[in-house]
């Protein structure tokens, strides 16, 4: 039975990607953080066979320890400070998290593998397969479009900068010590899962609420950005098979289809029956120091290499996240 460690096993891609490989017969460990961290029972709650390790992205010594306890074949580091805005508000600690956070795992399976510059592919070091969550934020402002593995990165927050020093690690590491060291460029994927904060949540949690009167109005920043949105339950079937296969390599992830934050807005009240003009405003309050204004993937090399395809569309994306908000506002569980 193949062992997984997988941080950030509170976040939306931590949950879906442990059941994912608990239906694959793994043996799921989630790495959590804090002596008092309020997310614990929802894991123990809602993923009763994964087992909790405890340690910290910013704690070289528990990454260490999380390593030599659960023994791993796979991990997967998904931990991050992952909210763009909040990237400029905190950007040391972003960038300790999300950037310096993945040369700590790095080097946790270095150093638990005893690779060193003299002796780059010892066996334990090489035997450890890692995925680091890189992000289509690190292409920021675009040079082209689609975007693809070859794409030059343009980051436009502290959040895309870290991620570029993470995919760039990665690389290294894997080039430097022989490590099994994947990045995985994945566009926005979203989910009844999602962070509230997040603007595809947001957005459904209100058509829910205004549609049930709980909210009158919602307010939101740029409604022109375009992202490429897909489902997150298919995005970690892609995380997985990036460990399986015969080389490390990093890989794009993405639909292909970019849609405006307006239509997003517009397909969620819709499928409430409301017009979102009535309800929604946009506040230049909102809006980013820079913004990154068009993602659009080209998953050309996934599709071929891993046979990875999304199965979940945009529109059916915003109907199952809007379901599932009016269901959870309704009181159901
Ligand atoms: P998320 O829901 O925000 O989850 C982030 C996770 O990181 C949480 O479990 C959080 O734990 C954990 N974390 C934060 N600081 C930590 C620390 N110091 N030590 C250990 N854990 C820490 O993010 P997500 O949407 O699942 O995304 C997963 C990863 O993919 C992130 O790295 C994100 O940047 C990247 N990514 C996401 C997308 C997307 O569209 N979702 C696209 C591309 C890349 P707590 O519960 O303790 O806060
Ligand atoms: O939903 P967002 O906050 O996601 P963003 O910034 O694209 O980042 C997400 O996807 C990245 C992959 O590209 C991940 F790496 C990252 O961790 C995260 O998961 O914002 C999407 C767009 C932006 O252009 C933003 O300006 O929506 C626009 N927007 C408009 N009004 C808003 C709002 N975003 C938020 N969060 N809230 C608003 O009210």
């Amino acid at each position: 039975m193949p062992t997984a460690l997988i941080t950030g096993i509170t976040g939306q891609d931590g949950t879906y990607l442990a059941e994912h490989l608990l239906s694959l017969d793994y043996r799921v460990h989630g790495l959590i953080r804090g002596q008092a961290n309020p997310k614990r029972q929802l894991i123990e709650t809602l993923l009763p066979d994964v087992r909790i390790v405890e340690g910290d992205l910013l704690d070289q010594t528990s990454l260490i320890n999380a390593i030599q306890r659960v023994e791993p074949d796979e991990i997967y580091n998904l931990a991050a400070v992952s909210f763009v805005p909040v990237s400029w508000n905190q950007p040391e600690l972003t960038g300790e998290v999300t950037g310096l956070g993945v040369l700590r795992m790095l080097e946790a399976i270095r150093v638990v593998g005893g690779a060193s510059a003299s002796r780059p592919a010892p066996p334990a070091a090489g035997r450890i397969r890692f995925y680091q969550a890189s992000s289509s934020e690190m292409f920021g402002k675009v040079a082209v479009t689609p975007q693809n593995e070859q794409t030059p990165f343009y980051p436009r927050s502290p959040y895309g900068v870290a991620k570029v020093y993470g995919h760039y690690i990665t690389v290294n590491y894997r080039e430097s010590y022989g490590i099994f060291a994947c990045s995985g460029i994945l566009f926005n994927h979203e989910s009844p899962r999602r962070g509230p904060e997040f603007v595809t949540r947001k957005i459904s949690r209100a058509a829910a609420r205004i549609k049930l009167d709980k909210q009158k109005d919602l307010v939101l920043g740029n409604l022109d950005a375009r992202r490429d949105w897909g489902f997150a339950g298919d995005y970690v079937r892609a995380m997985h098979l990036m460990l399986q296969q015969p080389d490390a390599d990093d890989y794009v992830v993405g639909t292909g289809e970019s849609h405006q934050v307006r239509e997003f807005v517009d397909l969620a009240f819709r499928h409430v029956g409301l017009n979102w003009q009535d309800h929604v405003r946009s506040d230049s309050q909102l809006s980013r120091p820079a913004e990154v204004d068009h993602l659009t993937a080209d998953a050309t090399k996934a599709r071929q290499k891993l046979g990875w395809q999304p199965t979940v569309s945009f529109e059916e994306l915003v109907q199952m996240m809007v379901e599932a908000d009016l269901k959870a506002e309704a009181g159901e569980p």
